[in-house]
């Protein structure tokens, strides 16, 4: 686990390898003792100001490299220490010395995280602000960035809040009835009360069946290409993918392989594979790539069966059709800019497409987008980590049993125990203190006589 809090750590942020400037983080207690003594010149009055320094080996004397220092004062960092930030020349040669000068200076080397951490513990952001750090790092589409960058403006902790005062407001309620059975201080009805919270259980409702759709904005679509050997499989995957990556030729059986890439559509990620063309063969090569073609069918969370739409189908196309029948997919009728036949694309509600050309492709992409997104009315915002989901359907499943005891007339106690539950599912959301911690302080602000 974690060590101790009031250490200083140390670590170079930047990423390893070469940089035309890198940087050294230090927070906790030395970490300004540990940036005048490296960097003698420095003026520790001089706090969130770019000041250049010279960092010098203090055993040697020896000028390691010229820097620009930031310093920072608790609480006002982004850990809620003192830090000093130190803008090197990025060579991992001179930050890995600078790192161990620190080291030598009573600094120790920080766990992964372990600046996030240090500002959750100290109350700068809240779980969900720092997962979304994590996220923000790590996203790999713009659309994840956008999403990781409002959850760090906290949005998610923020849409909680009024659905957390309800339910404390309705514990508060029940625990004095609990408390005064005798005095009349009811005010608002059961009933009322029972409002209140299936109007909180529809906003959370609302936030656990986003992530139906958060859930592949994380994870990314997987999106499978198939048909007849030579309907232009390959050529639609390129075409959506935007660049030449599979081999197309004339020659029926060219794409042996399934052959995935990532690509996003509309900021969706989209795991798109182009598979080998379905047909009868005795070649043992061609059977094997066409079981990962139904294999990519089963896999896929749509698939696009490809017809060539200047021919009459045929039974292969049939055939294929009806293995599909039962998943999800869209008919692509490629090949428009030889002729369409109208009737089969109205019969098969196909896309008429043409990826030599690109017609009909951007109406294509819309539609998988579509397809994904407009599954349900989205709220603005949009659940996409697994943990947050759990979370808050466990909280209101609580919430739902809170409210079911409520109504079938059991004893307060039963419904505070589940909205205790509740709570404290969304409390462990934002790695709030416990609800007991929440209602001490609330009920602190009390008088008993009220
Ligand atoms: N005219 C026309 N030819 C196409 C189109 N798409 C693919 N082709 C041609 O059809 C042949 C087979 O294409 P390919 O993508 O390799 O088909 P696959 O076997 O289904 O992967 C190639 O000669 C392509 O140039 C299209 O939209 N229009
Ligand atoms: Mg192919």
């Amino acid at each position: 686990m974690y060590a101790e809090i009031e250490d200083t750590i140390a670590a170079v942020s930047t990423p390893p390898g070469r940089g035309a400037i890198g940087v050294l983080r230090l927070s906790g207690r030395l970490s300004h003792k540990i940036a005048t003594t490296l960097a003698p010149n420095c003026k520790l009055q001089k706090v969130r100001y770019a000041q250049t320094c010279d960092i010098i080996d203090p055993e040697t004397n020896e000028k390691i490299d010229r820097c620009v220092l930031i310093l920072y004062r608790a609480p006002a960092s982004f850990t809620g220490q003192d830090c000093a930030e130190f803008n090197c020349h990025g060579s991992p040669f001179v930050l890995a010395r600078i790192l161990r000068l620190c080291y030598a200076q009573g600094a120790r080397p920080a766990l992964p995280g372990e600046f996030t951490l240090r500002a959750f513990l100290n109350h700068k952001i809240d779980l969900v602000q720092a997962e979304a750090i994590r996220d923000l790092i790590n996203a790999q589409s713009e659309y994840q960035a956008k999403l990781a960058a409002r959850q760090l403006q906290g949005e998610l902790s923020r849409y909680l809040q009024p659905i957390k005062a309800t339910i404390l407001e309705a514990v508060i309620h029940l625990e004095s009835r609990v408390e005064f059975v005798d005095e009349a201080l009811d005010t608002h009805s059961i009933e009322q009360l029972e409002q209140q919270l299936a109007k909180v259980a529809t906003q959370l409702r609302r936030l656990v069946d986003s992530y139906r759709f958060g859930r592949l904005v994380r994870e990314g679509i997987k999106l499978a290409i198939v048909g007849r050997p030579n309907v232009g499989k390959s050529s639609l995957f390129n075409a959506l993918l935007q660049r030449d990556r599979a081999i197309v030729t004339d020659i029926p059986g060219t794409t042996r392989d399934t052959l995935t890439e990532v690509t996003s559509i509309n900021g969706l990620p989209v795991h798109l594979v182009d598979t080998a063309g379905i047909r009868q063969t005795e070649d043992v090569v061609e059977k094997l790539g066409i079981e990962r073609s139904y294999a990519a069918i089963a896999d896929a969370d749509l698939t696009l069966i490809v017809l060539d739409s200047s021919k009459p189908l045929c039974d292969e196309d049939f055939r294929i059709l009806e293995s599909c029948r039962c998943s999800k997919h869209f008919v692509v009728f490629n090949k428009c800019d030889l002729g369409v036949n109208e009737n089969l694309l109205k019969d098969y509600k196909g896309f008429k497409v043409s990826a030599k050309t690109g017609e009909g492709i951007d109406e294509l992409r819309q539609a998988i987008f579509n397809y994904f997104s407009a599954a349900e009315e989205r709220p603005d915002l949009l659940l996409v980590d697994a943990r947050h989901h759990n979370l808050i359907e466990t909280a209101l499943s609580e919430l739902n049993l809170a409210k079911s005891r409520l109504k079938e007339g059991f004893s307060e106690e039963i419904a505070l125990f589940h909205l205790h539950n509740t709570l404290s599912a969304l409390a462990e959301l934002t790695g709030e203190t416990t609800v007991e911690d929440l209602l001490g302080l609330i009920f602190s602000t009390f008088c008993i006589g009220k």
